[in-house]
């Protein structure tokens, strides 16, 4: 790994210092029940960061980060940036399964966890003796630290932030893969800024009178940017929401709060335009943008129509931190990514390893300043993504002759739903578990409004028979074993399935059986 020490720099205190003079009372964040001044957030953040200290944490220490949206996300996180401590954020929704795949894998030292999932995690401490230090959200329970306890105290704690420099690594993300486990995303402290001060400042042009509202939560890099970095980085406002955000209560959050740029993924739009919500009813929005996957161009010319205003489709990754390619406000082409965005590079390499003409497919890589600098304990994958300064991004794409950049599809067997990651092998795997299936192939299917969803092509053992109950046992055990959303949207009971001489499923032709 390499790690040039240059400037000695810690992200949150200057996510958090750039507020103190001129924004104190500003409110930073506001949650179902709470809202919080950057003045009282600097407090609690640094009375977060001495308690963590105090419970022994150092330095380095890495913590799994597993909260719902709320105030408490940002204090714990920023909290721990501010003492050197490697905050790691997870999805709130995984199987235990991988819950313990990344306490094995990071051998973090403790959870931050919000009440509702901590009990998982104590289960596994006990199952797997790790040992493991814990903090709820709100009180838990007698021998389990809070943060709310943690930064309550009255004394006002002034204390200097952790000695870090720009290249140390700052904090995780998991990012999954085709095959294999799920991979830590090593992101240093200057990462952050830099999405601010490229697509934020360029793209949305965001100022400290925005309201943002990111229906992608913080644990994922968009929505980390979206509703932390992005309003921190200018002393504007973001909204969080701590339930499941469906097309009414978006509507809701956009109405009450009066929210200036709403950030979601395509599903969603799609949802909210098909929903009764009365999108004319928007009219503090100045800007929408969508990421995760493909916008199909129907969505957004219709989101245009019914609001007055822009969706922005950009690609973004785990592994950028956030979006490198984007439409703008004055330049947008709906069905395609846009322009790479002021401060990254990007290139398509074909088939050959060579530099794609323009119009030639090949595979795009980014050059830019929030690179993660590798994946943990990954040598051979970090080697294949990240290199020299270029990082792999797995998606193929079309580079016209006026810069725009049009998504052609992935170039392993990832498909993205509702924005995040599915593999069709571990859908297929689990599929495979369930009494009546034989065999399983999954493939990428277009719903109505062409957004991909995973269908499965099942052969029933012999003593079973397709029917409306058994798919639903099916989408039941998926529903048990991975992450709900995974589940198959349609299903094909099928004789047999087509495969290659050396007996391996030809996918292709499923996804062109439609119908
Ligand atoms: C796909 C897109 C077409 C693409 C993300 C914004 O999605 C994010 O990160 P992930 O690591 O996935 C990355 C992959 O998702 N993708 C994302 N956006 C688009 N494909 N059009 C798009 N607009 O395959 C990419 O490689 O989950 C998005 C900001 C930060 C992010 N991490």
């Amino acid at each position: 790994m390499k790690k040039l020490k240059i400037k000695e720099y810690n992200a949150a205190y200057d996510l958090i210092k750039r507020n103190i003079l001129n924004n104190a009372d500003k409110i930073a964040f506001i949650d179902n029940n709470i809202q919080i001044s950057y003045k009282k957030l600097n407090d609690k953040v640094q009375k977060f960061s001495n308690s963590i200290l105090e419970l022994n944490l150092k330095k380095n220490d890495r913590v799994i980060l597993c909260m719902h949206d709320s105030i408490y996300y940002p204090i714990s996180f920023l909290g721990c940036i501010w003492a050197g401590i490697i905050p790691i954020c997870i999805n709130t929704m995984l199987p235990e399964k991988d819950y313990q795949y990344m306490l094995e894998d990071s051998e973090a030292k403790a959870v931050i966890s919000s009440n509702s999932i901590i009990k998982t995690f104590i289960n596994l401490d006990k199952k797997l003796k790790l040992n493991i230090l814990f903090i709820s959200e709100h009180e838990f329970a007698k021998n389990i630290n809070s943060i709310t306890s943690m930064i309550s105290s009255k004394n006002n704690i002034k204390l200097e932030p952790a000695k870090t420099y720009e290249n140390d690594v700052c904090f995780w993300l998991y990012s999954s893969g085709s095959t294999g486990s799920p991979k830590g995303t090593l992101h240093i402290h200057k990462n952050l800024i830099a999405t601010a001060n490229t697509y934020a400042k360029n793209v949305i042009r965001i100022n400290s009178n925005d309201i943002c509202f990111s229906a992608a939560k913080l644990f994922f890099a968009y929505g980390l940017g979206n509703a932390l970095t992005f309003p921190m980085s200018v002393g504007a406002t973001s909204v969080l929401n701590l339930d499941r955000p469906t097309p009414e209560l978006v509507s809701q959050i956009i109405q009450k709060y009066r929210v200036t740029i709403f950030f979601g993924v395509p599903t969603l739009y799609a949802a909210m335009l098909n929903s009764d919500s009365k999108l004319n009813n928007y009219s503090s929005l100045r800007l929408s943008v969508s990421a995760g996957e493909a916008l199909p161009p129907h969505l957004c010319k219709k989101w245009y129509n019914s609001l007055g205003t822009k969706v922005l489709d950009g690609i973004g990754s785990t592994e950028m931190l956030h979006i490198f390619i984007s439409n703008t406000i004055e330049d947008t082409t709906p069905g395609t990514s846009g322009k790479i965005v002021p401060g990254y590079e990007a290139r398509v390499v074909n088939d050959n390893g060579l530099l794609a003409d323009d119009d030639e497919i090949g595979e795009l890589e980014i050059k830019g300043p929030s690179s993660a600098i590798a994946y943990w304990n990954k040598p051979d994958k970090s080697k294949v993504t990240f290199k020299d300064s270029w990082t792999k991004t797995g998606d193929k794409y079309i580079k016209n002759k006026e810069g725009i950049f049009t998504y052609c599809g992935r170039v392993d067997d990832m498909m993205k739903v509702s924005g995040q990651y599915v593999s069709p092998f571990e859908v297929e795997a689990s599929l495979q578990t369930h009494e009546s299936v034989l065999e399983a192939a999954v493939v990428a299917c277009k719903d109505k409004d062409d957004l991909i969803k995973p269908k499965a092509f099942i052969i029933l053992n012999s003593n079973y028979t397709a029917s409306k109950e058994l798919e639903l046992s099916l989408n039941n055990h998926v529903k048990s074993q991975l992450t709900p959303f995974k589940y198959p949207r349609w299903y094909k009971f099928v004789k047999e399935l087509p495969k290659t001489a050396t007996g391996k499923i030809q996918r292709y032709k499923l996804r062109d059986n439609n119908e």
